[in-house]
């Protein structure tokens, strides 16, 4: 174990609803959804946020969006007719809780914008 929840997770020593795994990332359902969708995509790496993401994590980065498109088409949102949110947050003013990067896939349900 160690003191990362989703590093925890990426190695298997916390379980989780995983619906994706490649060499780069791991999705999973996020445990508390806020939409019929709710996949947490994130890099096998310990990156802490968006913040903190520089020139070597691209390849993380181009794979968590592929991931998360994959992960839309999987669950039937993915075509034109559909879409989903796609979210990191960063942060206390955005709630940010867990401190290892990881892309919020939103939808099966229509969003406002601005957000509330
Ligand atoms: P954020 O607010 O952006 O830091 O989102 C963290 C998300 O992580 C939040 O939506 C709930 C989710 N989460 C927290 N603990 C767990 C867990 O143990 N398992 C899973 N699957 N999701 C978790």
């Amino acid at each position: 174990m160690s003191d990362c929840l989703f590093c925890d997770i990426v190695s298997g020593d916390i379980p989780a609803d995983v619906v994706r795994s490649d060499e780069l990332t791991v999705a999973f359902r996020d445990v508390n959804p806020q939409a019929p969708v709710h996949v947490l995509v994130v890099p096998r790496r310990h990156i802490i946020n968006a913040s903190t993401v520089g020139d070597g994590e691209g390849g993380e980065l181009a794979a968590m969006l592929v991931v998360a498109k994959a992960v839309a088409d999987d669950e039937g949102i993915g075509g034109e007719d559909r879409g989903y949110r796609l979210v990191l947050n960063v942060g206390p003013d955005a709630l940010n809780s867990v401190d290892h990067l990881h892309l919020h896939l939103l939808g099966g349900r229509a969003f406002d914008w601005p957000p509330g």
